[in-house]
């Protein structure tokens, strides 16, 4: 009966708890901070980055320098004094003013690369062409005199022609080394500070995210016991979040017939327990479905009827059975005089639908088979006199119960309505019980309130209840017109009158606590 409006309700808490649980347990979790702290620490330790930074950067900045300096200098020097010394050792005369005004770059150039190359050379000449072998220093001397004795000669005579060009080459070398080499200092010199310059710049401006880190510390001044406290409560759920996930339940509560009003005070009673509500983790479940089953038990907050201990109290006790077409009304009242009379209760029947032949004949065979007194009029008799004469039978007879059933009629139908007025008017019911159809839905809600309005009921029989999947007239009628539900049909068997019990519906909700 209730399995569509369970599975809506069921698919409502999970979602709420998802919602209410799920949300802020994301936020409070601590990793998220501390992965935070790190990242927000960057900024508050920037300076010693930035610091750790500069070194690092002008170091790579100024790697090149040394680099570019030893490869420039060094590599063309030697490239240009090797053709020198075989120069001066064929001129020996060379004025050692000259040699010291060279520089002393060069001095140190000559016995690192020709002497030892040279040495091992002529000696290995002389041995091939002598076959013997020379001591090392005679293989010095040998080699100066053969050096200095064939070019001498030529070298005397050219010397003073010699000298003049090689001390103006040698004094342009020292001009352009000298002017290289200032270029390449004042090239390379003011380099590195413009470097260091730019990277310090570039680097200062990464420290002034601190201000960003100043919100920081307000996290980490939050208490031990107010961080325990987040991390066990929810993040409250805002009104606007709460209408959207009740907008689901509330569609399906449509769905099932189930009328606006019980809706309004299910969302409202919900909204009080979760919004802008404090709900400690793992216990959002338990107050959603608390105050579903607290709501829908306050659906059946009406006057219970007590029907046996009423009949009991007066005899004739007189009930008149109301309702629109085919709802249940004679079927009903076969069933209550089957649980009236396993209750030891006397019952008389009233046949006083007049309006339909079948009626009549309907119920007399429900009389035959309970073995119950029917009263009855023709097809067409006044069913106010139908009444009457069931009431006079059953003070007669002692009988504890008169049961009137009566022709379905629309409230709109005036002159049935006032019919059913004057039947109330002759026998002044004790009981006034609509007979609903649950499969009519949210119709039953409206037809009780305006069969109320005409005739004003006192209690509620809702048939078909076997048959319905979606539940919202149980849920709503009683709610709606403040009258008890007192039976349910639950099948077209006499025993198939059941004592409403809100419990069921609550259980049968999945809402049981
Ligand atoms: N499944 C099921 N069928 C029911 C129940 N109550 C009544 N019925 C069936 O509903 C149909 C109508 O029942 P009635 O008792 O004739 O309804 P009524 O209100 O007397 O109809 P009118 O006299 O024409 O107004 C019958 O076929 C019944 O068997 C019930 O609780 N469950
Ligand atoms: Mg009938």
């Amino acid at each position: 009966m209730f399995n569509f409006l369970k599975d809506k309700l069921k698919n409502a808490i999970s979602k709420f708890k998802k919602t209410i649980e799920g949300e802020p347990r994301e936020e409070i979790k601590p990793e998220p901070k501390q992965e935070k702290k790190p990242a927000e620490k960057k900024p508050a330790d920037a300076k010693k980055q930035a610091e750790a930074k500069k070194p690092a950067e002008k170091k790579k900045i100024a790697e090149p320098k040394p680099k570019q300096i030893p490869s420039k200098k060094p590599e063309p020097k030697p490239v240009e004094y090797r053709a020198k010394p075989a120069k001066q050792e064929i001129e020996p005369g060379i004025n050692q003013e000259i040699k010291r005004e060279t520089k002393q770059e060069i001095k140190p150039a000559r016995p690192e690369e020709g002497p030892a190359e040279k040495k091992s050379f002529f000696s290995r000449i002389k041995e091939t062409f002598t076959g013997r072998k020379e001591p090392e220093k005679e293989e010095k001397i040998a080699e100066k005199e053969e050096k200095v004795a064939e070019p001498a000669p030529k070298k005397h005579e050219e010397k003073p022609e010699a000298k003049k060009p090689e001390e103006a080459e040698l004094e342009e070398r020292k001009e352009i080394e000298t002017k290289e080499e200032e270029k390449e200092e004042a090239k390379e010199e003011p380099e590195p500070e413009a470097i260091t310059d730019k990277a310090v710049k570039e680097i200062e401006p990464e420290p002034e995210p601190e201000p960003e880190s100043e919100p920081e510390p307000a996290t980490e001044k939050k208490g031990f016991f107010e961080k325990i406290a987040e991390a066990v409560t929810t993040k409250p759920l805002s009104d606007e979040k709460f209408e959207e996930l009740f907008w689901e339940l509330e569609v399906g509560m449509l769905e099932a017939n189930v009328a606006v009003e019980v809706i309004e005070k299910i969302k409202d009673d919900l909204r009080k327990n979760l919004v802008n509500t404090k709900i400690k983790f793992g216990k959002a479940g338990d107050i959603i479905v608390s105050s579903l089953e607290k709501s829908v038990d306050e659906l059946f907050n009406v006057e219970n009827i007590d029907l046996l201990s009423r009949i009991k109290a007066k005899k004739p006790y007189i009930v008149c059975f109301f309702g629109v077409n085919g709802s249940g009304k004679t079927t009903s009242i076969a069933k209550l005089c089957h649980v009236l009379q396993k209750n030891n209760v006397s019952v008389v029947i009233a046949a006083a639908d007049t309006f339909r032949a079948a009626a009549i004949h309907q119920l007399e065979e429900h009389a035959k088979k309970l073995d119950v007194k029917l009263i009855k009029h023709d097809y067409g008799a006044d069913p106010a006199a139908v009444a009457f004469d069931a009431v006079e039978h059953a003070k007669s007879k002692g009988k504890d119960v008169v049961l009137i059933d009566t022709a379905g009629r629309q409230h709109s139908n005036t002159n049935l309505v006032d019919e059913m007025k004057k039947i109330i008017r002759v026998v002044k019911p004790d009981l006034k019980i609509f007979v609903g159809d649950s499969l009519t839905g949210n119709d039953v809600v409206e037809q009780s309130k305006t069969f109320d309005q005409a005739v004003g009921i006192d209690a509620i029989i809702l048939t078909k209840a076997d048959v319905d999947e979606k539940g919202g007239a149980a849920l709503s009628v009683s709610f709606v017109t403040g009258k008890p539900i007192i039976y349910i049909g639950m099948g077209q068997a006499y025993d198939d009158l059941k004592p409403f019990d809100k419990t069921i519906v609550i259980k049968s909700l999945g809402l049981e606590a």
